[in-house]
């Protein structure tokens, strides 16, 4: 399970879309090409009396100028015939920010410690993924849990995105907003 095909990573068996509402800090993100969050990344995932999943995210960012701002992001999530793979509109607050449809994949979770995420924008010619970004969470503020840890390094390895995280750090930047 690890040729790195996009279209045979693993997702999480029987997805609990109720079991994953609330807040999730990210530790950790591989970053897709372009813009994006750049580090104070907090989800909050709901599902509606409807059943839809919705969410919203933010994060600081620097715009022009240098100036440091807060990202305000919602995502609305389409089903898939996959419990575990969605498709995630999302957008900004602001005008400045940019907007888009992404793959939302829910690679595994405890629901009440760690979560790995995955989403490949762009598949190669050859299968593999080209162009994509990965978020780890965890309910922790703190970061992950050791007995978690080994859990995510080898989702890590099986995403083909090993080596590619960055530590999120939590300053407190955004939590006025
Ligand atoms: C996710 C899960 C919870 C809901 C959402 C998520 C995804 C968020 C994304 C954010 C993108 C941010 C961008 C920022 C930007 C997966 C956490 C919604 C995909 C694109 C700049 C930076 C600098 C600038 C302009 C804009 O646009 N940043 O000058």
């Amino acid at each position: 399970a690890q040729d790195c095909q996009v279209s045979n990573i693993q997702v999480m068996q029987n997805f609990d879309r109720s079991r994953y509402t609330g807040r999730w800090y990210a530790v950790a993100k591989k970053d897709p090409v372009g813009l994006f969050l750049l580090d104070n990344v907090v989800a909050q995932f709901s599902v509606d009396e409807s059943g839809k999943m919705t969410a919203t995210a933010h994060g600081r960012v620097i715009i022009l100028n240098n100036w440091e701002m807060c990202a305000n992001m919602f995502g609305t999530f389409e089903d898939t015939p996959d419990p575990a793979k969605f498709k995630m509109r999302y957008w900004g607050a602001a005008s400045y920010l940019q907007s888009g449809n992404d793959d939302h994949w829910v690679i595994d979770t405890d629901y009440d410690n760690y979560a790995i995420h995955y989403s490949c924008r762009e598949v190669d010619l050859d299968g593999t993924c080209l162009d994509g970004y990965s978020f780890i969470f965890s309910r922790h503020p703190t970061g992950l849990r050791p007995e978690d840890q080994k859990i995510v390094t080898n989702k890590k390895k099986e995403m083909c995105f090993l080596g590619k995280y960055r530590r999120v750090g939590h300053t407190g930047f955004c939590e006025s907003s």
